[in-house]
């Protein structure tokens, strides 16, 4: 059986993640779900993984949930523990992921994509929210993140209408960090992890745990928490290596210690 994930490693200590179901689309079955979660799992242990490169492949990202499997389970599928606690470890993710999109990622696909840190996105790649034509709405974040993100305005449109939205306006909307020409997007997103890579690990984390936190705690207790983790970095080796690094004029060297 091939995996649903295609998993390669970077010297560097970049992990590459790919959604390999490309015959349904990458729909996220539970089983995707579950093989994504694993090896976040075991890549948030392992000190050798600095950052994760997430993509779905040249011709899409994601087709979101699998419709088949949810027409052959109904709402066992949604009250499944795993499944939520798969989800859960991919946001609970310490470490950068960085998203590649090309195609479309619509419905999960988007959702999985809300929850990346950067995301470089093709600049013919699309984004949608196609639950209502399903009867449905957004169960894995969407109608949470999509609106803190983008705006009541456009989440609004976009969860009602089901209308997909183009790589412009995802871009504009802060659902993307930056667009690339189709057929360039995974060389600039493996530059960017390559960057990330030599980045310190600890401080890395801290700040991605501080901006997370900005959608989740009023900003009062943000900034407390924001002055409790910059301590935690103050007290690394790797802060005093940037700091000696820059009086020594040489480039610093991160050892996430
Ligand atoms: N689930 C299962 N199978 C899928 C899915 C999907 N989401 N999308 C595509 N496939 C399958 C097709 O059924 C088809 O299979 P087969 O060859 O056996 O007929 C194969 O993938 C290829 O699909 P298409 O021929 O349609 O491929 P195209 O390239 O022409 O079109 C599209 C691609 C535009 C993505 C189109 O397939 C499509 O619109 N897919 C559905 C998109 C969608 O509605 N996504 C939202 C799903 S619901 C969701 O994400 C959240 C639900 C709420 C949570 C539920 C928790 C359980």
């Amino acid at each position: 059986m091939t995996d649903l994930i295609e998993k390669s490693r970077s010297d560097e200590g970049v992990l590459r993640l790919t959604l390999n179901r490309p015959e349904a689309r990458n729909a996220l079955s539970r089983a995707l779900i579950a093989a994504l979660a694993a090896a976040l799992r075991e890549a948030a242990s392992d000190d050798s993984v600095r950052v994760v490169l997430l993509s779905g492949g040249e011709k899409q990202f994601s087709a979101g949930a699998d419709i088949k499997e949810f027409i052959a389970e109904g709402g066992a599928v949604l009250e499944s523990p795993q499944r939520t606690e798969d989800w859960s470890a991919i946001e609970r993710f310490p470490k950068p992921i960085v998203a590649a999109v090309e195609g479309y990622a619509f419905g999960g696909g988007f959702e999985l994509v809300l929850l990346a840190d950067i995301v470089v996105a093709a600049d013919n790649a699309r984004f949608a929210f196609p639950e209502v034509n399903l009867g449905l709405l957004p169960g894995d974040g969407g109608t949470q993140r999509a609106t803190r993100i983008g705006g009541k305005a456009l989440a609004m449109k976009m969860i009602l209408t089901g209308e997909p939205i183009d790589a412009a306006t995802a871009l504009a909307a802060g659902f993307v960090s930056e667009l690339a020409a189709p057929g360039a997007v995974t060389a600039r997103a493996e530059a960017l992890t390559a960057l990330l890579a030599t980045k310190p690990p600890i401080a890395l984390r801290l700040a991605k745990a501080a901006m997370l936190a900005a959608y989740e705690v009023p900003l009062a207790a943000g900034l407390i928490q924001e002055r409790q983790l910059i301590a935690r970095a103050f007290a690394t080796e790797d802060r005093l290596e940037g700091v000696t690094a820059f009086k020594e004029k040489r480039p610093p060297v991160f050892r996430g210690r």
